[in-house]
């Protein structure tokens, strides 16, 4: 039977107690019922969250993840660090990004997330050549999404220069190289695969790779309400950059020329003066924040309370996968900010005191948003993706609805959740994801072959 009775679930209005929730066999909520009776043989669990969405990632970067982290001779940067993504991405395969991929959304299901939108940008053969059918890598994406079982959107990149002022791409992005054309193109081919689990948008790479004029044509061309995402004043080079190019800051000039609407995801948005954090929130548009792989790769910190006073919508991304929990991300995004502003409990507003829940509930609602899809609440019409906890691990041992989300979100290193659903199908059962040893197999076999070739 479809159907779940929780003692305590997030319903979007906060905790619930005794909540009966019921699915079809497409996927989706057909009933959520709080304070309900429970039925004889429905299944039962403590503590249910609404999956997460993951609204940044590329994909391929999990098999590099954890091997950049020594020295170089000069002063180590992102820059230094792109270089060897570079290299890393010269060689790969469809077959090695499909495997790659697929356990990646696995290991992205097994702790919480159950939609993701890949910024998929490798859509090239290894010699610059267009694949036969150019919508290949991202097919190949696609398909491990089904393998694992999350739902997705999909975002091929308009990738067409270097820098600023149409600079020449560098060889060792040919296998990026696109142009407005090339990406509606591929993105009707794969308009065949949209339905329930899968959403098709579109992702200038940012404001270096593409030019406004692009950006536009991009926009006027994608069928409404598309998402469209977009790498955004990641690094103060690049606000320099755009300084030095066009005399204006990275998020004043694309505001300044592309009406903004909440279709739009500015993923980073990390440097922002006060005008740009007052005007991307007023916009709807999501702020896409990635904190662990901002971490790593030295970018800054987010002003996330301003930006929130203002009434910013914002989601949480695993962007490079040096993590794949969003509890890591949550953590970080509010670390990061106590670090700071030497103060605690900065991400809050008014009426939510609560941090935990106010996280959960604000990266879901910009998630959904950024991924266009029908998820991140439990609600009748949205899809069937829910996260249950361990109710039986000592750190939820009897913890009170309102106290829950403070210890998954701030307490230990256990991964707590049990048993996911996505899309009306459980792909986690006891913490294991259902096709995770041949999923596993496949990658390390791909891992292997990258590393011997
Ligand atoms: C990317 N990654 O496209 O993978 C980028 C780096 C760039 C992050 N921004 C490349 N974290 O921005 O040029
Ligand atoms: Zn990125």
């Amino acid at each position: 039977m479809n159907a779940l009775f929780a003692r305590y679930a997030l319903l979007p209005e906060g905790w619930r107690r005794e909540v009966l929730l019921e699915w079809d066999i497409h996927g989706d909520l057909t009933r959520v019922a709080a304070g309900a009776q429970a039925p004889l043989k429905v299944a039962r669990a403590d503590y249910v969250l609404p999956g997460m969405v993951n609204l940044h990632s590329h994909a391929f970067q999990r098999a590099l993840g954890g091997l950049t982290e020594r020295a170089g001779d000069g002063p180590d940067s992102f820059w230094t660090w792109r270089d060897l993504m570079y290299r890393f991405a010269a060689r790969i395969t469809p077959g090695q990004i499909e495997a790659i991929a697929a356990q990646l959304f696995a290991e992205c299901l097994r702790h919480g997330y159950t939609s993701l939108c890949e910024f998929h940008y490798l859509q090239r053969d290894v010699d610059g050549r267009s694949y036969a059918r150019p919508a290949e890598t991202a097919e190949r994406v696609a398909a491990a999404g089904q393998a694992a079982g999350i739902g997705l959107t999909l975002l091929p990149v308009l990738y067409s220069h270097a820098g600023f002022g149409q600079q020449a791409l560098k060889p060792e992005q040919g296998r990026f190289r696109t142009n407005v054309d090339d990406v509606l193109g591929i993105v009707d081919a794969l308009g065949t695969l949209r339905g329930g689990q899968l959403e098709v948008g579109a992702a200038p790479h940012s404001l270096r790779a593409a030019t406004i004029d692009q950006i536009r044509a991009l926009q006027d061309g994608l069928p409404q309400e598309r998402p469209l995402h977009i790498h955004i004043a990641e690094q103060q080079a690049e606000v320099q950059q755009c300084l030095d190019a066009v005399g204006r800051r990275p998020v004043e000039y694309l505001m300044g020329e592309i009406a903004l609407d909440p279709r739009w995801c500015l993923v980073h948005a990390t440097h922002l003066n006060d005008g740009e954090v007052t005007a991307l929130a007023g916009s709807g548009a999501v702020a896409g924040l990635c904190p662990t792989t901002e971490a790593n790769l030295g970018d800054g910190l987010f002003p996330l309370e301003p930006f929130i006073a203002a009434g910013g919508a914002f989601g949480i991304g695993s962007d490079s996968h040096v993590s794949q929990s969003p509890v890591e991300e949550l953590r970080w995004l509010e670390y990061g900010q106590r670090l700071q502003h030497q103060r605690r409990n900065v991400a809050v507003t008014r009426e939510q005191r609560n941090v935990g829940d106010y996280l959960w509930q604000a990266a879901l609602q910009g998630g959904a948003r950024a991924a266009g899809r029908r998820v991140g609440a439990l609600e009748a019409g949205k899809r069937a993706d829910l996260v249950v906890l361990d109710g039986t691990h000592p750190n939820l041992d009897g913890v009170r609805d309102d106290e829950v989300l403070g210890r998954l979100v701030f307490c230990g290193n256990d991964n707590l959740v049990r048993d996911v659903l996505c899309g009306g199908h459980w792909v986690v059962q006891g913490g294991r994801h259902v096709a995770q040893d041949a999923i596993e197999q496949r990658y390390r076999q791909a891992v292997r072959e990258l590393r011997e070739g």
